[in-house]
């Protein structure tokens, strides 16, 4: 079957920000699954690109909404453009999972919670239309595919490859290796939307998905962008200790306050804290920059990837 996959977000979508134009990468984990059972998936990014849409929704057979709270006015708005629509919605993600009842009855699947192990089963019409289903959170995080990278790469889109806390090589694809926090702050939502497992890929597998990532797209770096991916310092330490037996050239974004001791050799090392701004705005932002350096020089790398301009400002997009 074939899969239409859309990211909310549209222009006036949201009062926050929308500038950070990174990959929905639990769309990228939904489209593995959807493919290892023989689907074909396309993506729709309308937080990357505000106003984008497709020319003929009727040739798919499934449409997939992730949909944020701050951004749900789009959700709505893309509920319009599928007027007519015949085949069934689902709507999933953060908003689904945590306002559920908000969603309208035009929606024929919500989905709360991870759905790798339900969306074959949706798409494929196994469940009853106008039902909300709560799925069980995975505790194995490796029994699951390596998210499908080629979802967000299948065209120019205006998706931002760099962080502001590192060099300026480019591409820093954004990278998932964990799942809700074991902290409990009192003003934070993840366990609403999480609920209580912290789960994980474990080390090896971290690194065997960047290995690819720099072999395949000839990444510059990773960004971990989770919740805090400093929860288990043994293993950043192990993830640190792979990067440098791998010899990868590696820029991390982790969560402050919980950094393991810098590990070094003669080749490589996490290269400690570096944030932007003033003091109070650097105690204020949650996020350290790791760097792991490796034997190669610059001028050896090998071929670059094509750089034309984004509209981020972001210079690297797919060949
Ligand atoms: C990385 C990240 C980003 C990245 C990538 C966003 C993305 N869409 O993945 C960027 C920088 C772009 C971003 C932007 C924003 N983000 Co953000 N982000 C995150 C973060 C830290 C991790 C997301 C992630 O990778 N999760 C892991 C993957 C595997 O999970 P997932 O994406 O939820 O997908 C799974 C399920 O939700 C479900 N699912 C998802 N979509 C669908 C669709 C269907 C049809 C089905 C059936 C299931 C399904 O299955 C997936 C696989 O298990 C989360 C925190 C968190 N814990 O989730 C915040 C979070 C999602 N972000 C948040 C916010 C507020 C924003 C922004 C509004 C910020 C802004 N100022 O712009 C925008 C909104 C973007 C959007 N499209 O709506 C909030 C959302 C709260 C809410 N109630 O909606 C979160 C939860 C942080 C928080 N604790 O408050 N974000
Ligand atoms: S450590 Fe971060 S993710 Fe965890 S509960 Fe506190 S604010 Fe939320």
């Amino acid at each position: 079957m074939r899969v239409l996959l859309v990211n909310n977000g549209g222009s006036g979508s949201s009062e926050f920000s929308m500038t950070e134009a990174r990959f929905p990468i639990g769309l990228g984990y939904l489209s593995a699954m959807l493919k290892q059972n023989g689907h074909s998936t396309e993506l729709v990014d309308r937080f990357c690109d505000h106003d984008a849409w497709v020319e003929d929704v009727s040739q798919f057979d499934f449409v997939g909404v992730y949909t944020s709270t701050p951004c749900y006015k789009d959700a709505l708005r893309i509920l319009e453009l599928l007027e007519g629509y015949e085949g069934p919605i689902a709507f999933g993600g953060p908003h689904a999972s945590t306002f559920p009842l908000t969603i309208p009855p035009r929606v024929d699947y919500v989905v709360q919670g991870e759905a790798e192990y339900l969306i074959n089963d949706l798409v494929e019409g196994k469940f009853p239309k106008g039902t909300i289903i709560r799925t069980q959170r995975i505790a194995d995080l490796d029994a699951l595919p390596r998210a499908d990278y080629d979802l967000f790469l299948d065209r120019p889109r205006s998706y931002l490859w760099t962080t502001p806390f590192s060099s300026d090589r480019q591409p820093i694809f954004l990278f998932n290796s964990s799942r809700s926090c074991p902290y409990q702050c009192t003003f934070c939502t993840v366990r609403d939307i999480w609920g209580r497992l912290y789960s994980a890929h474990g080390a090896e597998r971290v690194v065997d998905d960047i290995a690819y990532l720099k072999q395949t797209y000839e990444i510059a770096g990773v960004y971990f962008r989770e919740d805090i991916f400093t929860a288990d310092q043994k293993r950043v330490r192990e993830i640190s200790e792979l990067l440098i037996e791998r010899d990868l050239d590696i820029v991390c974004l982790a969560r402050r306050g919980s950094t393991p001791a810098p590990i070094t050799n003669s080749s490589s090392s996490w290269q400690g804290v570096a944030a932007r701004g003033s003091t109070s705005e650097r105690r204020a932002v949650a996020s350290v920059c790791l760097i792991s350096t490796t034997r190669r020089s610059r001028s050896s790398r090998s071929s670059k990837p094509a750089i034309t301009p984004g509209r981020t400002g972001s210079r690297w997009r797919c060949p």
